[in-house]
């Protein structure tokens, strides 16, 4: 037995427009997650889903981009992620939408720091100042190391759960002019579609992962909008140009190699959008890789 897994699901839609990502944690239920990690010798506990009201509901709450509902969800993800720790287990977080990461990466390093990879197109580093859209799944990594929405950057402890240093992004092809300066000017280490183009993933993850070196424990945050959206369509804000299905893969089974991944979201799939539930399925396949499982 290599341990326990907790599945948490966040049917959280409400950090962006689309309907339908509110569906994610029943596509990958459906594409096979549970039995995959059973098969690799976890023990897998679903906890369900927690309650994400309906946005229809919240009509008082639009103008302010649905804040008070996401911090309320986010801080039942925290209790939720810090639980799964406490009782010794990797939680695996499915969302809905990236806002999630507020309240699972504060809850998995409620007791000690961890290290954070972060696979998206985007940098998610946006304030309520640099959004065009206002949508909260453009903001949750500065929420993360405490800029942005005070009601956001204290869920579940006061203040900034990251610093810089103990993150890195891959796959970014998509960022917005102001979110741009202030990434470049953050000291996060950010591995672009273009480092990958020209020095290939197994280099950069090496470069990530040395970046990584002081943290034990690792974080792994995938966004399946980092994919190409050919082969993975069934997201919200798809943008071209993105990771091949091996350059993925290939993510996973060298984060599996150093043993020291903790945690896990896996977000933003829209099944609606989706095409037979393909992107589900390639998210199951990479979630398995990164627990262990080998081609040979
Ligand atoms: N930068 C854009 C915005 O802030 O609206 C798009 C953000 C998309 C975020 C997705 C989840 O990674
Ligand atoms: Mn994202
Ligand atoms: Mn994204
Ligand atoms: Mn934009």
């Amino acid at each position: 037995m290599k341990g326990q897994v907790q599945i948490i699901g966040v049917p959280m839609d409400l950090g962006q427009l689309h309907r339908g990502v509110d569906m994610g944690p029943g596509a990958i239920r459906y594409a096979g997650l549970l039995g995959r990690l059973a098969r690799l010798g976890y023990q897998v506990h679903d906890r369900g889903n927690l309650p994400v009201p309906v946005r229809d509901s919240l009509a008082d709450q639009q103008e302010q981009n649905y804040l008070p509902a996401i911090r309320q969800v986010c801080e039942a993800t925290y209790r939720s992620g810090r639980e799964a720790l406490e009782q010794g287990a990797i939680p695996v977080f499915l969302g809905g939408d990236h806002s999630i990461a507020i309240g699972s990466i504060g809850g998995v390093t409620h007791s000690a720091p961890a290290g954070v990879i972060w696979i998206d197109a985007h940098g998610d580093f946006n304030t309520p100042q640099t959004s065009d859209s206002g949508n909260i799944h453009g903001m949750p990594l500065a929420v993360l190391l405490g800029e942005g929405f005070p009601e956001l950057v204290d869920v579940g402890r006061p203040g900034a759960k990251l610093v810089p240093g103990d993150v890195v992004l891959i796959g970014i092809r998509d960022l917005d002019p102001a979110e741009r300066s202030r990434l470049k000017q953050s000291g996060i280490g950010v591995f672009t579609m273009r480092d990958i183009d020209e020095r290939g993933m197994a280099v950069v993850l090496k470069e990530a992962l040395k970046k990584l070196g002081h943290r034990q424990r690792l974080h792994v945050s995938l966004d399946v909008d980092a994919l190409e959206p050919h082969e993975a369509p069934g997201v919200g804000t798809p943008s071209p140009g993105g990771l091949t299905y091996r350059e993925a893969q290939l993510v996973m089974e060298i984060l599996a190699d150093t043993r020291r991944v903790a945690s896990l979201d896996i977000v933003e799939i829209n099944p609606i959008l989706d095409d037979r539930n393909q992107t589900a399925q390639i998210a199951v396949a990479l979630a398995a890789s990164l627990f262990g499982k080998r081609i040979l």
